[in-house]
């Protein structure tokens, strides 16, 4: 005979395993091109938590997202300013450095640094830099920094980021203002300049503007790091160069959003992406500057030469800051020119 409390001992015990469920997810949302699909799987292997991922491919998509209250995130990878910015906004959860272990094993100069003073909200995932490609097979001229790239000669030869912010700190530097001082006036005076530039450019191109210069679309580009190395990797014909005038040093970094649902399997993903053997992973797929110390010590003599990956020292470099409303202001010049092409 069934039993009257059968349907309440059902609900008791289906009430016990809820909340145990939802937290077998994690919802992720970082930079196209930068987290290998293997070092997810492995955390879902490991641990039984499932990971959505979405990608963007600027700071700026990310914030605008957020800010709009859109997709409710439990781990992102902002850039060390777009993660100053939300930590002004109180838009960061405080980390729980109990629950991450493996935090000892990152090089000590990518911690406490101005975006985030006392690592509070951050943790360093891969750092690196932008500079000039050269495909040094069709392009025979000296190519020292960005004047030498943007040349009538080269029109329709040139891949370039489709970063706002990126493009016109090459102009800053270019006509020698600084990066994170940014004034109207400034940006009056690089309007021009930028114009020039976005004539000659062919391919604007943020997830893998390696592809075009590969494709032998273009000869030339100014694009991240990671993706100058795999150039490298492929052809050393693909030369990398930090710009004489200066280049842009980044730090992207692991963040849990204020309002993040999954915060204990936040921490573990964290902590899992700072074991050193994943952190090589990542290294092999995305050859950025790795900051973790631990990892660092298991790659190869080629991947630590490799000139892109690891800028030699004395390169005149800058990280961004948060520049506040001058972001908008740099978005609809950008935008303006374009749509003027
Ligand atoms: N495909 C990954 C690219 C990561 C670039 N992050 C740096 C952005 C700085 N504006």
């Amino acid at each position: 005979m069934k039993s009257p409390l059968r349907p309440l001992i059902f609900v008791a015990a289906l009430a016990a395993v809820l909340p145990a469920r939802a937290a077998q997810e994690l919802n992720l949302f970082g930079w196209s091109e930068y987290v290998p699909q293997a070092v997810l799987d492995g955390f879902t292997k490991e641990t039984g938590i499932k990971v959505n991922f979405e990608t963007y491919s600027s700071n700026e998509e990310l914030l605008s997202k957020l800010l709009a209250g859109g997709g409710h995130y439990d781990v992102i990878q902002p850039s060390d300013y777009a993660a100053e910015a939300m930590i002004r906004q109180h838009l960061l959860a405080a980390l729980d450095p109990a629950k991450l272990p493996n935090l000892k094993n990152l090089d000590p100069a990518f911690l406490h640094r101005p975006h985030d003073p006392e690592s509070k909200y951050t943790v360093p995932y891969m750092s690196g830099t932008v500079g000039i490609v050269v495909n040094t097979d069709r392009v025979k001229d000296p190519i020292a920094g960005y004047r030498d790239v943007f040349q009538p000669k080269f029109k329709n030869r040139i891949v370039v980021l489709n970063d706002n912010r990126e493009i016109v700190t090459w102009a800053l530097e270019t006509v020698g203002l600084p990066m994170n001082r940014i004034t109207s006036d400034a940006l009056a005076k690089v309007r021009p300049v930028i114009a020039s530039w976005i004539d000659l450019i062919k391919v604007f191109d943020s997830d893998s503007p390696k592809t075009a210069l590969l494709n032998g679309d273009v000869d030339l580009g100014v694009v991240w790091s990671g993706e100058a190395a795999l150039l490298w990797k492929e052809n050393h014909k693909f030369r990398y160069i930090i710009p004489t005038e200066g280049a842009h040093q980044f730090i992207d970094i692991l963040a849990i959003p204020a309002n993040a649902e999954h915060v204990d399997a936040a921490h573990k993903f964290i902590d899992y992406i700072l074991r050193p053997e994943v952190s090589v992973l990542i290294s092999e797929t995305f050859p950025y500057t790795n900051p973790n110390a631990a990892a660092r010590k298991l790659l190869s003599p080629e991947q630590l030469t490799n000139p892109a990956s690891y800028p030699p020292p004395g390169a005149k470099l800058e990280t961004f800051r948060d520049i506040g409303k001058m972001a908008s202001d740099i978005d609809r010049l950008v935008t303006d020119l374009k749509s003027a092409k």
